[in-house]
Order: structure tokens, then C-alpha cells, then sequence
């Protein structure tokens, strides 16, 4: 029995929800093993006309979705022969995050979801992706395309596949897999070299800086080198030199002389800047280097960027760096700035240096940074500014509150509207009515831009987990089925805010009410949640999934993903989402992470509701172990639909949660609505009506009074009793 239970928990795929890259590959590249849920298509199953059928591979079939990419797979086949090798790596993005100039997987697959990586051979290819991404792929690849379902029990690792497809080639002159060092992470790399040795082929590893695909893309778009942003200190809370201290103090712990940052947010975080190379992201590409006594910070074009840009160099304090270089008091204000292309040649120098005895490098950094660091000197660990970033300062809480009720103006503002344009007989579709998002999101204050693309979903598109509309696949929204919305907006402030609602502007079916209820009951479970510290968000991601799992049904994605300040809609080092991951780390009070439980019926519909929450202090009547115990605040304020909810099914707790929930919601973001829209003012008023609870004391405590009354009175009685006998 116990044997069956585990082997049940981790037959589900558990993938992080909400935005294209930020938890980017690196992290993405974690295997999700086995999905009972999604099977592969049987045979004689019908192939509906908005997916590939290759079953006569003579004469495809293919969607007006396809993407042909014939050409393109020849072009980097003869590019190929140039490295000697037999196969070529095409992870999903570059070295830090997926900059439209480096999306190179996804304009050579055709497929263009964030996660899923690819292998080219002399004569095969084929795509390895997770639950999220099956159908879409069934929608974009062509025929020349394997798609390797990651989490299906039959479906190769890329090492086992290569050594199985690849001829051997000889102790002297090995077969040849060819890759990027700055795109492929070094466990990503062990995981290769590690299967080669232990097979009985000769396959060995090929790195090599120019990357083929960027050779053979046509029409690459430009790497962009926007402005920096300075992120206010009165929402950073803490300016950088400070933040460079504490660093220190981090890596004096592990003794570690040198720390080496490649991820993206972890530097735009330390220095208080933020960019626009990446959409959605407000980062700028950049490595940094800490050591005890300088800190090298590594920016593309530093001339246009830092040096003639008053602003941010008085930010960075260039002026006066001489003085503080060598100056033991103030050596964490002494910065160099130099260009970033010098980086893995000045990584390798730096480190080379007397007294460098140990380097911190990220376990998700790539080939290419451990490659230049001596392997005595490796120190591999989740780097300490990933639990500095997502432990909020009372400054960024601020800020993520403040963003995430701008947000929830513009939300509910939009649902208003949209229900009232489709009540007019409007013609909306998933494009047209996320083009009107954008516009009620640009008349808040502090809004910088999406977070990442509008998953504006209707019907049978609801049920592809990451949908992006686009022109092909653009449906009309009607009556007769839900729409799903998925989105966020980037807020000066310093807030990420990812918000989904399911709505229907007609008559639901049964199973829209009774998926959107249960969805909801987990939403409110495990916001309800009460946990000790120490406890990891997969200890509570079943909370959200039992009201689910009751019903047979279930979701193949994260229940919860953390969120960065003014930074990316997903981040690390916490997560809600079943399973073991290096590096991940436990709640904590001022984290923020979402709440996102979904149901999806294949062509059919899907159902997500998303709301953010913060990790708080719990008040608990007691703290056994001295510990700290927590639960979560909802801190995104959009009422949910009480068109889909049966309220019947749900427990007091949830009904008194969800009151209390819309209540907080009026008080929230209720005076600014009214000033701004009345209308959808009125109608979030309407959505919010408190439901009636079937008991005359609606809230615990009162319960716990009456209870304890009655307890009383009967303890008086029979003591009574006792007395006269
Ligand atoms: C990378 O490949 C090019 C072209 O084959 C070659 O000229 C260059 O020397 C290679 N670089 C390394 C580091 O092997
Ligand atoms: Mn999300």
C-alpha cells in the first residue's frame, strides 16, 4: 500500500505555471517524471484537424499551426559537419533567460512554448517537452519532429536517445554531440558526459562558443540593449552596497572568496536596476562577480548604458570608486563596471588569482562559467541572493501590495467591461479582449508593462495549459463555453502580479460549475493552510489538489510559483509544487508565491483560478517546538464568479473564507474603483455579496464560543450532579 502511494505521487507532472521563461530553463530542466495523467495517442484514436497527423509520413497532414521548418533543420545539418559532429543541443533559451534574439529552440522547432529542448542528429530530431506544452506541440511541429513527452514512462532521456540513435565512433576518434557552453548548464552537461562514459559507445561532449543555430537564422531578431532602470530605494528598501554586505556576510559562512552571478534577476536585484532586453522581464543581461574586496559588475555597452548616463552612474557611484577601492571600511562600494563579452575570459583570470581558493557558482549556472574556474576551487550551491530576493523587506511588501491592488483595479475593471460587451452582443475575441487589458492596466500609475503574455483562452483553448493566442488560433469569444485569463502587469513599485479568473457569459454547463467549484475549494485550502516553519511548499501542494483528487481529477502543472519584485513573474527558491528540488527552500514569512490549482478537459474547456498570496505569521493558540507556525494572506483582489460556484459543496471554512476574502477586496481596492469606474465599481459590489452561511454564528471563533458555552454549561451540570450524589 505504501509502495503504491508513493509511486502515485510522483506520477504527475509538476511544472510551473503563469509566464513564458523566468523559471527559465536552467530551473525548467528539472525532469517531471511520468505523467499517468496525459497517455501518448492510441492507435485508431482520431486525430483532430488542429494537430499533425503523421501517420503517412509520405503525405502529412497538417494544421494551418504547423510550423515547416525542412529548410532550416538542412541549414543547421550542414552547419554541423563544420564541428565534426553528429548531433547538435538546442536547450530553450540562452544563458540566463529567453531574450527574443536567443529563443533559438523555439524558432528552430517551430514550437513556441518556453519550455522544451531540442536535438538535431544527421537524420533525426526531436523535441522533449513537458505536460503543458503536448498539444501545442501537436499544433506547431511538423513531421520531422519527434516529440518527446517528458513524464510518459516509455519516453527517453536525450542521453539514453542520442546514445541509442548515434553510430559509435572510435577511442581515437569519438562521436561527436556538438553544444553551446553558455546555454547548456553543467549538471545538464554531467547528465550527458556521465551517460557516454557508462555506455558502450565512443560519444563524447563538443563545446564550442559559436552557436550554429544563430549561424542559420534568418530572421533573428536583434539582441536589444535598453536603458536601465533605477528601482527606488523607498521599494528596494535597502541600497545595494548594503545588500553586498550581507552577501559577504553570506559568503563568509561557506568561506567562499568569490561568488559568481549569472542569473539575470539575482544582479538586477543586488544593484537596485532593472532593463527591458527581455519582454515581461525587466532585466539586463549581466554577470557579476563578488569578491571580499570589489565587486565586478559585467553590462553589454557600458559606454551607452552606465557611462554617459548620469543617472545610473551616480546610481552606481563610479565617480568616486578610486577612492573607495582599498579602503577596508568601504570596499563593498567598490564596483568595476566592465563589458560583458570579457566576462568568461576575465572569470577565468580572476579566479586564477592567489588567495582564490574557493568560488561560489550557482548549481544552475552553465558549462561555460564552471568551465572557467578550476574544479578545486568549485563551491555549487543555490547562491544566497536567491532567499535575500525572495524574502520580501518590509519596503518591497509595501510594494508588491501597492502593485497588486493597481493590478486588481484594472482587472476588475476589465471584467466588468467585458461582461457587459458581451451582454451588448459585441464581437470579442481572445486577442481583441487582452488588447482591452492592456489598455485598462496603462491608466494605473505605477504600471511598467505585462509580466508576461495574456493567456486569453476560450473553450477548448483553455485547456492548453500555456496558451498565447495568436492569429491561427484566435477564437471568438461566446456564450456557450469559459473563458480563461491569465495575466500580469510589471508595477514601478516593485511588483510581479499574475492573476487568472475563469468566467462564463452564458448559461454553464454541470461540469464548468462543479470543475470551477472544486478549483476554488483548493484555492481557498491551501490559502487556508496553517504550516510550521520548515515546512516546503510541496508539503501543502495536495491541499490544493484534494478537492480535486475527491473527484478523480487532478492537473499537471505547480500549485505555486514565487514572485519577484518588479522582477520576473516567476521565482526561486520556493515553490508549491509536489516533488524534491535541489536548491528549493522552505516558506517563510514575506514571500510571495501564487495559488494557482486549474482543471482541464482536453478540447474541451479549462478552469484556473490564481490568486497571490504572502507567507505570514500564523496565530496559533500554541507553537509546539518553539516554532514559528504561518499561513497566507491573499494579496490579489479580483472576486471570483458565483455564477460557477456551488456553494453547496463547500465546507463552512471555505464559505466564511470566501466572504471574507470579497469583503477584503472592497476595503482594498474599493474606494479607488469607485472614483475611477463606477460602473465597475457597482458590479465588483455585486460580486462580492457575501454568501449565506448555514449557520446562525458565520464565523470559528464564534463557533469555538458557542461550543465552549455548551461545553461549559454541561460540565457545570454534571458537576452539579455529582455534587448531590
Ligand atoms: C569552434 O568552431 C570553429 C569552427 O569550426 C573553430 O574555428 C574554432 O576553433 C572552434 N573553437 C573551439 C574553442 O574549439
Ligand atoms: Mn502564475
Amino acid at each position: 500500500m505504501a509502495r503504491k502511494c508513493l509511486l502515485l505521487m510522483t506520477s504527475f507532472a509538476f511544472v510551473t505555471l503563469g509566464a513564458g521563461l523566468p523559471e527559465a530553463f536552467f530551473e525548467g530542466s528539472n525532469r517531471f517524471r511520468s505523467d499517468s495523467v496525459q497517455r501518448s495517442r492510441r492507435e485508431g484514436d482520431e486525430i483532430p484537424d488542429t494537430q499533425r497527423d503523421c501517420t503517412d509520413l509520405s503525405n502529412p497532414r497538417y494544421p494551418p499551426t504547423t510550423v515547416h521548418t525542412g529548410e532550416r533543420l538542412d541549414a543547421l545539418r550542414r552547419e554541423m559537419a563544420s564541428f565534426d559532429a553528429l548531433a547538435y543541443i538546442i536547450p530553450p533559451t540562452d544563458s540566463h533567460y529567453g531574450a527574443p534574439c536567443h529563443r533559438r529552440r523555439r524558432w528552430l522547432t517551430g514550437m513556441s512554448g518556453s519550455a522544451g529542448l531540442s536535438i538535431v542528429t544527421t537524420d533525426e530530431a526531436a523535441l522533449w517537452t513537458d505536460g503543458r506544452y503536448f498539444l501545442q506541440s501537436e499544433q506547431q511541429l511538423d513531421c520531422n519532429w519527434k516529440l518527446m513527452r517528458q513524464g510518459d514512462a516509455d519516453t527517453p532521456s536525450e542521453w539514453d536517445w542520442l546514445i541509442d540513435v548515434l553510430p559509435s565512433g572510435t577511442a581515437e576518434n569519438p562521436t561527436r554531440v556538438a553544444f553551446d557552453p553558455t546555454v547548456v548548464s553543467f549538471s545538464m552537461y554531467n547528465s550527458y558526459k556521465d551517460a557516454f562514459e557508462k555506455s558502450s559507445k565512443h560519444i563524447v561532449m563538443y563545446s564550442n562558443e559559436t552557436n550554429l543555430v544563430d549561424l542559420v537564422w534568418t530572421d533573428r531578431p536583434e539582441c536589444t540593449n535598453e536603458p536601465l532602470m533605477i528601482m527606488d530605494v523607498k521599494w528596494a528598501g535597502q541600497e545595494w552596497w548594503d545588500k553586498i554586505k550581507d552577501v559577504r556576510t553570506e559568503m563568509q559562512k561557506v568561506d567562499a572568496d568569490m561568488l559568481v552571478l549569472h542569473a539575470l534577476d539575482d544582479t538586477a536585484w543586488l544593484f537596485n536596476l532593472r532593463g527591458a532586453d527581455i519582454p515581461n522581464n525587466p532585466v539586463f543581461s549581466a554577470y557579476t562577480i563578488v569578491k571580499m574586496d570589489e565587486t565586478i559588475l559585467y553590462i553589454k555597452n557600458v559606454d551607452k548604458l552606465v557611462t554617459n548616463v548620469a543617472e545610473i552612474r551616480d546610481h552606481l557611484k563610479r565617480s568616486d570608486q578610486s577612492s573607495v577601492c582599498g579602503n577596508a571600511q568601504q570596499n563593498h562600494q567598490c564596483l568595476h563596471i566592465r563589458e560583458y563579452n570579457t566576462f568568461l575570459g576575465d572569470l577565468n583570470d580572476e579566479a586564477d588569482t592567489a588567495g582564490i581558493d574557493k568560488v561560489w557558482i550557482s548549481h544552475l549556472a552553465s558549462y561555460g562559467v564552471y568551465g572557467n574556474v578550476a574544479e578545486a576551487k568549485h563551491y555549487s550551491a543555490a547562491v544566497p541572493i536567491r532567499i535575500m530576493k525572495a524574502v520580501k523587506n518590509d519596503n518591497e511588501i509595501e510594494g508588491m501590495k501597492e502593485g497588486n491592488i493597481q493590478d486588481a483595479i484594472a482587472v476588475n475593471e476589465f471584467l466588468h467591461w467585458i461582461e457587459n460587451a458581451m451582454k451588448d452582443g459585441e464581437e470579442l475575441t481572445e486577442i481583441s479582449a487582452a488588447a482591452k487589458l492592456a489598455t485598462f492596466r496603462e491608466e494605473q500609475p505605477d504600471y511598467v508593462m505585462p509580466s508576461f503574455e495574456s493567456i486569453s483562452a476560450f473553450g477548448p483553448n483553455g485547456a492548453v495549459i500555456h496558451y498565447r493566442p495568436s492569429e491561427e488560433t484566435n477564437a471568438k469569444i461566446t456564450n456557450d463555453n469559459l473563458y480563461l485569463l491569465d495575466s500580469g502587469g510589471q508595477f514601478k513599485c516593485g511588483t510581479t502580479v499574475d492573476t487568472t479568473r475563469t468566467m462564463h457569459f452564458g448559461t454553464p454547463r454541470e461540469v464548468h460549475m462543479q470543475a470551477y467549484t472544486r478549483v476554488l475549494m483548493g484555492v481557498i485550502d491551501l490559502a487556508m493552510s496553517i504550516f510550521p516553519e520548515g515546512t516546503y511548499g510541496r508539503d501543502i501542494d495536495a491541499h490544493a489538489r484534494q478537492p480535486l483528487w475527491n473527484h478523480g481529477w487532478d492537473y499537471r502543472h505547480g500549485t505555486g510559483h514565487g514572485i519577484g519584485a518588479m522582477l520576473n513573474v516567476h521565482e526561486g527558491p520556493h515553490r508549491i509544487r509536489i516533488g524534491y528540488r535541489e536548491g528549493e527552500a522552505p516558506l517563510e514569512y514575506g514571500m510571495f508565491a501564487s495559488d494557482e490549482p486549474g482543471y482541464y478537459e482536453d478540447n474541451d474547456f479549462g478552469v484556473r483560478l490564481e490568486t497571490v498570496v504572502m507567507v505570514i505569521n500564523a496565530d496559533t493558540p500554541n507553537n509546539f517546538g518553539d516554532m514559528k507556525y504561518y499561513t497566507f494572506e491573499p494579496v490579489a483582489f479580483v472576486p471570483f464568479e458565483p455564477k460557477l460556484i456551488k456553494y453547496e459543496m463547500m465546507s463552512l471554512d471555505q464559505l466564511n473564507w470566501l466572504n471574507e476574502y470579497h469583503q477584503k477586496i472592497r476595503e482594498k481596492i474599493g474606494p479607488r474603483l469607485r472614483q475611477k469606474n463606477q460602473d465597475a465599481y457597482d458590479w465588483m459590489i455585486r460580486q462580492t455579496e457575501a454568501v449565506p452561511v448555514p449557520y446562525d454564528s458565520p464565523t470559528d471563533s464564534a463557533q469555538t464560543i458557542f461550543a465552549n458555552v455548551i461545553l461549559l454549561m454541561t460540565v457545570t451540570v454534571v458537576s452539579i450532579f455529582n455534587l448531590f450524589n
